[in-house]
């Protein structure tokens, strides 16, 4: 999504497992291993989210929010660590991404910038540019959403965004955590009801009652506000799911771990000759026929964006990818931390665990 702008181109109790000192990491819940149908066999999803199949995760800790700012902020208050948002765009790096022979932008768009959402003042007659809504912007960044001028102070307990999934990477890095798969993602949105369209079940969303952080009104040019937030809400603000997690649906999308691939679940059942899939790290490359030259990674849950007529993809199966050096203004993340990473964590100081698979922390990949 990145290349594209500067480029120019087109309820339940709450479950915590005991370790043997009878701890658990603060503001995580622990999701029981388990089974589960992934994905979703309805005809009106998008292809990506077919067909069901049936996965095995084993247990972990999850956060019961998104990361928030003042999170955010202590990590780079700790680190200095400078957001994807803050640098410099790398030409050298980006055109890997773009159709070969594609022009290097002037110098004015290749600077530090992030995409912003701005209402067109009049509806839209069809809804296939985004660029009608999504605005580059130089100073925008997680301190300032929409730019010089808009700042974050006094929303400590909002989610973060403006970050990439490389921030997100380093984030979970620093604390001893790692962003889910998408397949523990899925698990613990569902909440432990089975096959559900919805993470709180069957009940269709309401515009008038939402359940979510979301869009009411007509998208993108009316936001009535129905749910009392135009934009991101302050992480609590709806009832959690069934394992207690919030905002699982909609207010920021989350990052995942694994490469974005929109036939990825074909490739794992052919893959999996019949047996069990259990505990699936993702596709080795990346493939999204509507970015055929940009790798991408998987993000989850849908945001303050989405409406029924448009994205309904606060659904616990809906996925999207997006380039891991993409940051907006409705993308955030969540982090994940098992057994084993939480005692390394108890056994090292503060922001020293790097025990992390590096395979999850590659920005590049190969393509097709
Ligand atoms: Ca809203
Ligand atoms: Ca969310």
């Amino acid at each position: 999504m990145l290349v594209g702008f500067i480029a120019g181109s087109g309820q339940a109790a709450v479950a915590h497992e005991p370790t043997r000192e009878g701890e658990s990491p603060s503001g995580m819940i622990w999701i029981p291993g388990g089974e589960f149908l992934m994905g979703t066999d309805d005809p009106a999803a998008w292809t990506a989210e077919r067909p069901v199949h049936r996965v095995r995760v084993s247990g972990f800790w999850m956060d019961q929010t998104e990361v928030t700012n003042g999170q955010f902020r202590a990590f780079v208050e700790a680190t200095g660590y400078v957001t994807t948002a803050e640098r410099q765009p790398d030409w050298e790096e980006m055109k890997k991404q773009l159709p070969p022979g594609t022009e290097r932008p002037p110098d004015g768009k290749l600077v530090p910038a992030s995409i912003v959402f701005r209402a067109p003042s009049s509806q839209p007659g069809d809804l296939e540019d985004i660029h009608q809504w999504w605005n580059w912007v130089p100073g925008a960044d997680w301190r300032h959403l929409q730019g010089p001028g808009s700042d974050t102070s006094g929303h400590d307990n909002y989610p973060v965004v403006q970050v990439s999934w490389d921030d997100a990477v380093a984030y979970a890095r620093w604390a001893g955590k790692r962003l889910p798969t998408e397949s523990e993602w899925e698990y613990a949105a569902r909440g432990g009801l089975d096959r559900k369209p919805f993470v709180w079940g069957d009940d269709a969303y309401s515009e008038t009652r939402p359940q979510c952080n979301a869009w009411q009104g007509e998208f993108p040019s009316r936001n009535t506000r129905a749910d009392g937030y135009e934009r991101t809400a302050p992480v609590k603000s709806f009832k959690p799911n069934g394992y207690g997690l919030y905002d699982m649906a909609g207010n920021v999308w989350e990052w995942c771990a694994d490469w974005y691939r929109f036939d990825a679940y074909r490739l794992r059942i052919a893959e999996s000759k019949g047996r069990l899939i259990v505990d699936p790290t993702g596709p080795s490359d990346s493939w999204d026929p509507d970015q055929p030259y940009t790798f991408e990674r998987v993000m989850r849950g849908g945001s303050f964006l989405c409406h029924p007529s448009y994205c309904s993809s606060y659904r616990p199966s809906a996925r999207r990818g997006n380039s891991p050096d993409t940051s907006t203004e409705h993308m955030g993340f969540r982090c994940v931390m098992t057994r084993e990473m939480w005692l390394a964590r108890r056994s090292s100081a503060p922001g020293t665990v790097e025990r992390i698979d590096d395979n999850r922390t590659r920005s590049n990949g190969s393509k097709r």
